[in-house]
């Protein structure tokens, strides 16, 4: 139980008795209780271990604020704020704790129109009903409008892929404000989960208030949500919403272990310490009132006697027990990726000329680029022929460096077969295909219809498995263990895309393609030189699957590559 969640506890006891019109002297004290917590950089718990003393000696804590500390410590709860919950809807907290909402208002604002969630005050505030209230002006209403909108949009997550450009540049703002020693970007975004809710930084600093300040202040910001000692959270003009936090440099380990989550990894986590009769919080690792570990995360994993385990996998999937018996993988890592097996030219439907494609992938250091043209719309034999010669040129040119490869996505029509002559089938050096139409077939219908695509030897990989589009369309339903399996004793590649929207295969569908020991080839699905970057994106979806770099076809030199294809080719 971490010192801020007792802080919340308390911010909304004072909520609620002011609410119910309880003394006013209670609600700041337990609000000065909660700020105390906040900035106390040692767990309560320790404290508490103590003695009830030791409690009431904190400044501004006397006997009755040390009994709720120690009754939540016990239960979880704090009486008292149950009791009140047992007359006022859950939801009035929330409506509370939208800024410039204060407990009066709330009050009215239930009682007059029923108000008692941010659903019905959103209704309340667009349909205009709150004009009758008393000292409700038309602009107080636009404002609070335009944050509750905020937090309702900020309910839909945001691709990785779009919020990871923000995120880094928010970072960038962050680490060159005063105060400020180091600054980093955890939470879902560190883990390289698919979409994310939220950005969470970390902040180290030794005048958190001065620099929780100086963080709202940005120009990015548009709404400061909520603000405390240690901590804020704020909406960006984008849309985003970010929580910041503050730890002292000697806790940056432990905040980042336990900012960057998943939940359930840090649950895990916290049980191995009980088990060691040891305690872990955001804090830091203790033992009673000593702490053995927090300024670096290997450090807190140390003291649990685990390695230090990467992001991506923190999902409690199995990976603390294989950190327990040595058994993490090598995670592949974008600099083990020396080409990029999915691409497209101005010669279908990219925006950029093979030249500026090839300057674009030799920038990222590229040995090799595959140029996967949809095969459909050639026009023709020629037209398919000119950009063969276009490409040969090229390599010549250039030095093959990086070298392209004539190549080509193929559409796997509805029954399995291609959309692409023989000819071109063959001419092309590496063959892509995918599903680009008809989705939503029937599951056995749609493993038939895939692993026929995958049987034709020609064939040298299936792109973006699921066909999944964020926000569009859902992953198509298919038997992927058999599927996965196919590609296997075939000795052929299944696709990790890292195309923003489509991030396919999806974990943790990621993981069961690693699993089955097929090849895979990661692919940037590039439409535009500068979708190049996304590689990222599929190497994180990749290290969410637990990849190593060895089945990965993309991590050979191009001569392998070469070999694999021409191999391929012989024993098809
Ligand atoms: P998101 O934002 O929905 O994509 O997912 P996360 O993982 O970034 O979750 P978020 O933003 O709610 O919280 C960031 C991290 O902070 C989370 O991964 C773990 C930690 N955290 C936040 N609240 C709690 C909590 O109540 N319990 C625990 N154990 N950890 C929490
Ligand atoms: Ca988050
Ligand atoms: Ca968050
Ligand atoms: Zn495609």
């Amino acid at each position: 139980m971490s010192n801020e969640a007792i802080a919340q506890q308390f911010l909304e006891l004072a909520d609620l008795t002011e609410f119910v019109g309880d003394s006013p002297f209670k609600a700041r004290a337990y609000r000065q209780a909660a700020q105390l917590l906040e900035s106390l950089q040692t767990p309560i718990e320790s404290l508490a271990e103590r003695g009830r003393e030791a409690l009431a000696a904190l400044p501004g804590v006397g006997d009755a604020i040390a009994d709720k500390i120690l009754a939540y410590l016990q239960t979880g709860a704090i009486p008292k704020r149950e009791q009140l919950l047992q007359t006022v809807p859950a939801g009035v907290l929330e409506v509370m704790a939208v800024p410039g909402i204060g407990a009066k208002t709330a009050r009215l604002l239930y009682e007059q129109l029923g108000v008692h969630d941010l659903a019905s005050l959103r209704d309340a505030l667009m349909s205009g009903a709150v004009d009758r209230l008393p000292h409700f002006s038309p602009r107080k209403r636009e404002r609070l409008l335009r944050l509750v909108e905020l937090k309702h949009k900020s309910q839909r997550r945001t691709p990785l892929g779009l919020a990871l450009p923000r995120g880094r540049e928010l970072l960038q703002a962050i680490q060159s404000l005063d105060g400020v020693q180091q600054a980093m970007l955890c939470g879902s975004a560190r883990r390289m989960q698919e979409d994310v809710g939220d950005l969470d930084y970390l902040v180290a600093s030794d005048t958190p208030q001065a620099a929780t300040q100086a963080f709202v202040n940005l120009p990015a910001v548009a709404e400061v949500y909520a603000q405390g000692a240690t901590r804020a959270q704020v909406f960006l003009k984008s849309g985003l919403q970010v929580d910041l936090k503050v730890a002292p440099s000697e806790r940056w380990g432990a905040g980042m272990l336990y900012l960057t989550g998943s939940r359930a990894h840090s649950i895990r986590l916290r049980q191995r310490a009980l088990e060691r009769g040891l305690k872990l919080n955001e804090y830091g690792v203790w033992r009673g009132a000593e702490c053995l570990a927090a300024d670096t995360e290997e450090a807190v994993y140390a003291a649990l006697g685990l390695p230090w385990i990467p992001p991506p996998l923190r999902e409690d999937t199995g990976e603390l027990e294989a950190a327990e018996q040595g058994r993490l993988p090598r995670l592949v890592e974008r600099q083990d990726i020396r080409g990029d097996l999915q691409s497209h030219s101005h010669w279908s439907d990219g925006l950029d000329t093979l030249e500026t494609m090839a300057q674009a992938a030799d920038a990222l250091g590229y040995e090799y680029l595959a140029i996967t043209d949809h095969a459909h719309q050639f026009a023709d034999r020629e037209a398919f022929e000119q950009r063969r010669r276009a490409i040969e040129q090229l390599n010549q040119r250039r030095g093959g460096r990086p070298y392209l490869l004539n190549a080509i996505e193929v559409n796997i029509l509805p029954d399995g077969s291609l959309h692409a002559p023989d000819w071109m089938l063959r001419a092309a050096q590496f063959v892509l295909a995918g599903v680009h139409e008809a989705h939503g077939q029937p599951a056995p219908q749609m493993t038939a219809r895939l692993i026929r695509a995958l049987e034709h030897p020609a064939v040298d990989a299936l792109a973006h498995p699921t066909g999944r589009r964020y926000g569009k369309r859902p992953p198509n339903d298919a038997d992927w263990a058999r599927i996965f399996e196919c590609a296997r004793a075939l000795g052929k590649a299944i696709e990790i895309n890292g195309y923003p929207t489509r991030m396919d295969p999806p974990t943790p569908l990621a993981r069961v393609l690693v699993e089955s020991g097929a090849w895979v080839c990661l692919g940037t699905d590039a439409h535009a030189a500068r979708d190049l970057g996304a590689m990222e994106l599929a190497v994180g979806l990749a290290q969410r699957g637990w990849a190593t770099p060895e089945r990965i076809l993309n991590t050979r030199p191009l001569d392998a590559l070469m070999h694999w294809l021409a191999q391929r080719r012989e024993n098809p």
